[in-house]
């Protein structure tokens, strides 16, 4: 979709592009970010214009810091229908979730500080695949600076606390602040409105672990009590498997997307792979997704599923639902 842009936002623009130093570079782009309209067209430009304001914070950071830097910059390709980052302090079970939760095999120990790099799986729920990738540890003495970055990229966080541990609730309170440090806010549901770009809010489960240690229970009323009703907490023990079930599926809702399946005229739908677009997407959406050709040259869609009837014509803006079948034509 074409976006107006007003000229003070063009003037902008040369400003950035004439900059010379990061600093002068993210005055000129928050001049940007302010003069951009906030609409659906302009949505995408907003996102880039985000990503680039905070990318250019966190650099500016970490080169003022006395803090060396994370030696080289570990991107992960992302797959499947989104990605997830397990977070958390040191031994809270995050290695083990990601053993039984995909089929990843990073080590597991007893002792701290084992997982030191980036480590992916993919979790089959129902016919999705969810990108997960356990994080090093956090604590207030430690923090990998690509942390931050993999935040940026994620669709969600889960949080692992240790609940076989005294220091469990305490620990994860450290981890959200050592995040928040670093404009990475958690939060049970995303804001409204994008105040400050240089801030990213990310939509975020507790995975409260070791439910089967003694004292457990206990911890986590303590648990509780430090966050109110600020997140969703979710009991599970990577040792017995309890609750394992109820993490998949709430790893999956964080992602906020819905199952679209495809189909070709005159031919049964493809009910193996089914496309994913964020929740309130429509049949233009959708074809983007199959193939940007396509979405160019639309015409017509038929819809099975939230259409009034089966195989329905609907227009481009038709909003689809879970598990909805489209012929795109
Ligand atoms: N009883 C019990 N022990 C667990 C559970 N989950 C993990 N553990 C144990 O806790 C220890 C740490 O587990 P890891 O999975 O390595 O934890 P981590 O968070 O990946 O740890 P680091 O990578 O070192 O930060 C191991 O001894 C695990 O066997 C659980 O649900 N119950
Ligand atoms: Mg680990």
């Amino acid at each position: 979709m074409a976006v107006n842009l007003p000229p003070q936002y063009h003037d902008a623009e040369a400003e950035y592009k004439k900059a010379q130093t990061p600093e002068a570079k993210l005055v000129a782009l928050r001049k940007m970010w302010v003069i951009l309209p906030k609409h659906k067209a302009s949505e995408k430009v907003q996102s880039q214009l985000k990503t680039k304001i905070s990318e250019l914070t966190d650099e500016i950071e970490v080169a003022q810091s006395t803090v060396k830097k994370s030696p080289t910059s570990i991107k992960i390709p992302r797959q499947g229908a989104g990605q997830i980052v397990l977070v958390g302090s040191p031994n809270s079970g995050r290695s083990s979730l990601l053993r039984k939760l995909t089929k990843a095999t990073p080590e597991v120990a007893l002792y701290p500080f084992t997982t030191r790099e980036p480590v992916p799986g993919m979790m089959d729920f129902e016919d999705v695949r969810v990108q997960l990738i356990e994080l090093p540890p956090i604590t207030a003495d430690f923090y990998e600076n690509y942390v931050t970055d993999f935040t940026r990229g994620a669709d969600g966080v889960a949080l692992v606390v240790d609940m076989g541990d005294d220091d469990g609730p305490f620990a994860a309170e450290v981890v959200i602040d050592q995040l928040k440090k670093r404009r990475r806010i958690l939060v049970d549901q995303l804001p409204e409105v994008d105040e400050d770009p240089s801030v990213y809010h990310i939509k975020t489960v507790v995975v409260a672990n070791k439910m089967d240690v003694e004292g457990a229970k206990e911890r986590l009323e303590i648990f509780k009590e430090m966050m109110g009703n600020r997140f969703r907490i979710i009991e599970v023990s990577a040792e017995t498997g309890q609750g394992l079930d109820q993490l998949k599926a709430e790893l999956y809702r964080l992602l906020g997307v819905i199952r679209i399946y495809s189909k070709l005229p005159g031919k049964p739908a493809d009910m193996t792979a089914p496309f994913t677009i964020p929740i309130g997407g429509t049949v233009l959406d959708f074809a983007e997704k199959v193939h940007s050709e396509l979405a160019e040259n639309l015409k017509s869609a038929k819809v099975w599923g939230s259409a009034r009837f089966d195989g329905m014509s609907v227009t481009k803006d038709h909003v689809l639902q879970d598990k909805d079948i489209v012929e795109l034509s």
